[in-house]
């Protein structure tokens, strides 16, 4: 059995609905139990500006499945979900949905299919600020730093709020 993260992304339609779909459909998969979920996040583009706000969260998942496996459900429902990938799409454009694996107990893996833990994870608050809540201590495989060492040492932050707090001036 091991522990795994899944970080969502959504960002266009019912974005919190999409999310809320995932959440739903990877508990349903065989060999995945959702432990804990964080909040929903809204959160700036990273990457490629010229798009809408993401809502983002994330699960914590126990799993009996391999990390490859793992891929194919979730992209199983990423594209349940209606994600659409074509090779004219910028690489960082908007999605229906976006599934990506963060963490798999302490794996490091770097192949061309999949890169664990995420390549990017380290530099982007939509995914150290939902993992705050979940697992603040855990240590990055690579970096040797935990979450909450990764967050407080961000450079530039994108702005992430609590979703239905974007607009509030609290
Ligand atoms: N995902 C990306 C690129 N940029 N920005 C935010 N705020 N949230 C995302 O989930 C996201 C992104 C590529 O997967
Ligand atoms: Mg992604
Ligand atoms: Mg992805």
């Amino acid at each position: 059995m091991s522990i795994a993260y899944i970080g969502m992304g959504s960002n266009i339609g019912d974005r919190v609905g999409y999310v809320q779909q995932a959440h739903m459909l990877l508990s349903d998969t065989e060999g995945i139990k959702v432990l804990n979920s964080s909040s929903i996040y809204e959160t700036e583009p990273v990457g490629y500006n010229d798009q809408e706000w993401f809502v983002n969260a994330i699960l914590e998942i126990e799993t009996t499945l391999e990390p490859n496996d793992l891929l194919k459900e979730c992209l199983r429902v990423e594209n349940q979900l209606g994600r659409k990938r074509h090779p004219d799409m910028p690489k960082y454009g908007p999605r229906t949905i976006d599934l990506d694996i963060l963490f798999y107990d302490n794996l490091i893996i770097a192949n061309d299919k999949l890169q664990i833990p995420h390549k990017q994870l380290h530099l982007r608050a939509f995914a150290l600020v939902p993992l705050l809540e979940l697992a603040p201590d855990l240590v990055h495989p690579v970096l040797g730093k935990n979450i909450i060492d990764m967050h407080s040492d961000l450079p530039a932050p994108e702005e992430v709020y609590l979703y239905g707090t974007r607009f509030l001036d609290i």
